[in-house]
């Protein structure tokens, strides 16, 4: 970790806490300050487009609390069920479910496709300026469903996705190890001269 006081801060435009932990890690070069902090930001309802959804959440943030933020839109894509539940991800299942109820959901309409339960998680990075600029980026990791949860670490769908070439599922990873070759990792590498350009700007 390259910690230090210099650190130039930037926000992380998100209220979901696992991503928010993940992208403060992989862009550990900032003060990556949480959007705890500023509860009264709020954004507008989400479309279905990932590039579209995280410029949004970067650019709203970015405006209200007037420094450069950054934010995610990710999803996992099942082959089986023709992409889905995709940009909706967070929504599986219905109104009320937290992210076990979403993955017992999700475990259920996969009960009868066969091995391999072929999917990918997607993520779309974004930064933004309070002026109004703003950059996208895009990370993915491609992997299999297996039909049993296992492992304590990670969030959402780490329990049972497992990337290619592993015999473990995202949560049994140590946290270097998923930020290595998850989605959101390789999104937010790929976004890092352009987060650069505009904390220097
Ligand atoms: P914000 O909009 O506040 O950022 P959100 O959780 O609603 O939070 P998304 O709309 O981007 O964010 O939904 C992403 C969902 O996809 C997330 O809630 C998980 O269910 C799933 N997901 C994304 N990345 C994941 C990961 O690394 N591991 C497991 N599940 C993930």
């Amino acid at each position: 970790m390259s910690a230090g006081p210099t650190r130039p801060r930037i926000v992380v435009a998100t209220r979901n806490t696992g991503k928010a932990r993940e992208i403060a890690r992989i862009l550990d070069c900032y003060d990556v300050i949480s959007l705890a902090e500023f509860p009264a930001v709020e954004f507008p309802e989400e479309g279905g487009d990932y590039f579209e959804n995280a410029r949004i959440k970067a650019s709203v943030a970015a405006r209200a609390i007037g420094c450069v933020c950054v934010a995610d839109d990710s999803g996992l894509e099942v082959d089986a069920l023709d992409g889905a539940p995709g940009a909706y991800s967070a929504r599986y299942g219905g109104a009320g479910l937290d992210d076990r109820g979403r993955l017992e959901a999700l475990l259920e309409a996969l009960a009868d496709f066969p091995e391999p339960r072929r999917a990918r998680f997607f993520c779309a990075s974004a930064v933004a300026s309070p002026d109004g600029r703003s950059e996208v980026a895009q990370g993915v990791c491609v992997g299999r469903l297996l039909l049993q949860a296992r492992g304590d670490d990670g969030f959402g769908y780490d329990p049972i996705f497992s990337p290619q070439g592993e015999s473990r599922v995202m949560a049994e990873l140590g946290r270097d190890e998923k930020d290595a070759l998850s989605h959101r990792g390789r999104a937010f590498r790929a976004l890092e001269a352009s987060i650069a350009n505009l904390v220097r700007a």
